[in-house]
């Protein structure tokens, strides 16, 4: 687990990412599928999209990185006590949408990459490494999910 003092400095960057919320869940979304290609194919509705212009003047994709950064968000806020927040997300990663927890890696790293960018001041070494062991706690209960649901991963 984290310390009390590494949650803290996970919540005080979510303190930074908060407001604007919508602006950093479409460059992560847009970044995971320039860097990993292969993840773009598993959205239907996003399958499409050629080039940087139309991921950036995509609203829905927009809208799914708020999506996908307000469900981490709230997963983050119980630091560690997320067994209700994770459940629904684990069944329908592992049954609906099959995404493997090879994945989550990706996106966890580049989510600290675009928050480490875009808040270098706040995000420090040690900012980054809280973060990083909390990503790693979500993932590694996603994983238990997963096998307990029957999937590879
Ligand atoms: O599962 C849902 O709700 C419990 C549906 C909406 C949702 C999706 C869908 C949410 C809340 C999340 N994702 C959250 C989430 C947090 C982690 C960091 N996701 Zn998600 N996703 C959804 C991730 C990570 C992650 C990595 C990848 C490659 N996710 C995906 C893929 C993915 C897909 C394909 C979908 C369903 C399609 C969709 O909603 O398209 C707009």
């Amino acid at each position: 687990g984290l310390t009390e003092q590494e949650w803290q400095k996970v919540m005080d960057i979510w303190d930074k990412v908060e407001p604007d919320l919508s602006l950093h869940g479409q460059e992560v979304i847009i970044r995971m599928f320039q860097n990993h290609p292969e993840t773009q194919e598993r959205f239907v509705k996003f399958k499409n999209l050629k080039t940087l212009d139309e991921m950036k003047n995509s609203e829905e994709v927009k809208k799914h990185g708020t999506t996908v950064l307000s469900a981490l968000g709230k997963i983050l806020k119980q630091k560690g006590s997320h067994e209700a927040e994770l459940a629904p997300l684990a069944q329908t990663h592992a049954n609906k949408h099959k995404i493997p927890v090879k994945y989550l890696e990706f996106i966890s790293e580049i989510i600290i990459g675009v928050f480490a960018e875009k808040h270098s001041a706040e995000f420090g070494a040690d900012g980054q490494e809280a973060m990083r062991k909390a990503l790693e706690l979500f993932r590694n209960d996603m994983a238990s999910k997963y096998k307990e649901l029957g999937f590879q991963g």
